[in-house]
């Protein structure tokens, strides 16, 4: 088995170390937010990272109810000049390493150009982000050994979504924590079983579509699956799909569609086309579509978002594998990009 399908299946088991570290580890950050009175608190990163800031920033500004807004931003975005941040602004930096340099320069550009606070979630609390953070989320608990991102992606995620919690729901939070967990092992659980029989291997050409923190991780879907296959991957708003992307379709497709509560009927009328046009779908709602495969899931409120990525992390690395990569090293990667 490679590190990474170790560090894929190790999700759920980890997510309940999150669950039991969130009072200690969430202590610095939480009295650093509830502290101050901020209309905006913004996410920055690189890669996954980048990804992750996106998810968080949709997810905080649905659990804010225009209590906050959110905006995310890839680290370059700031730390070279094309973004200005309102004073009164918190920018958290996201990283796994806590070390990339656009992401360290854009906190450091933030602080000192706009006069900005700063918080950090990573997995290194020994990093350089830690000491330019005003505050920080350490989750030293998570050792990837792989180039790749996937548990420290989805932890780091289910961290910032109890926080979100924390601060905007708090009555919803212990209900959370203990249904994350429970409901990644059975996706895990269903996924390998759909694989088995649907071998997403064959395929040649994955689409992952979604909205909001659902379209964030059919980006990081995107990532997973170009980083360890080189395989041609690409993601969409769901009905976005129709406007000239799906022209790509053939037998060789394989649609993904992380489908929410709000829209799912328009969605499945999207999976219909692609079905008609020759492609291949699973469909991750709470319905059993008869049409289409299903990973079914009990949420479709996007609480769920981060999860939904462990089926694309499994896509990726099957077909890695079946190409003869090898996808804990990734072609072209470092584990960590350092300017
Ligand atoms: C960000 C990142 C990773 C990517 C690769 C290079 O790292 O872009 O997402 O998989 O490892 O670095 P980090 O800032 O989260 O450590």
């Amino acid at each position: 088995m490679t590190k990474t399908e170790r560090e894929i299946n190790e999700q759920p088991a980890k997510f309940e170390e999150v669950v039991k570290e969130y009072d200690s580890k969430s202590y610095d950050m939480l009295s650093f937010l509830k502290n101050r009175e901020t209309s905006e608190i913004d996410f920055v990163g690189c890669g996954s990272s980048y990804y992750l800031a996106m998810g968080l920033s949709f997810h905080f500004n649905r659990l804010s109810r225009g209590k906050v807004i959110s905006k995310c931003f890839s680290g370059s975005e700031v730390a070279f000049g094309l973004r200005n941040l309102p004073k009164g602004a918190i920018l958290i930096g996201i990283s796994r390493s806590g070390e990339s340099s656009e992401t360290v320069l854009a906190l450091k550009r933030a602080k000192e150009q706009f006069g900005v606070k700063t918080g950090a979630i990573t997995c290194n609390s020994k990093s350089e982000l830690v000491n330019v953070a005003d505050a920080s989320v350490n989750l030293d608990f998570i050792n990837e050994e792989s180039v790749v991102m996937t548990q420290s992606f989805t932890s780091m995620a289910f961290f910032g979504s109890l926080i979100a919690r924390d601060i905007f729901n708090r009555n919803d939070l212990k209900r959370y924590m203990t249904s994350i967990p429970d409901l990644s092992k059975k996706l895990l659980d269903d996924a390998k079983n759909l694989f088995e029989k649907l071998r997403p291997e064959d395929y040649e050409h994955f689409v992952f579509l979604g909205y909001d923190e659902y379209f964030a991780t059919s980006m990081e879907g995107v990532i997973k699956v170009t980083e360890t296959s080189l395989t041609p991957a690409e993601a969409y708003q769901t009905l976005e799909y129709r406007h000239g992307p799906k022209s790509k379709v053939d037998d060789k497709t394989l649609a993904v569609i992380l489908a929410n509560d709000f829209i799912v009927s328009e969605e499945e009328k999207m999976a219909n086309e692609i079905k008609q046009l020759g492609g291949s779908t699973i469909f991750i709602s709470k319905a059993n579509l008869r049409s289409h495969n299903n990973l079914v899931i009990p949420a479709g409120d996007f609480s769920d978002w981060f999860v939904r990525v462990i089926p694309l992390q499994i896509i990726g690395v099957r077909k890695s594998l079946k190409n003869g990569l090898l996808p804990d090293e990734p072609k072209n990667l470092t584990k960590v990009v350092r300017l």
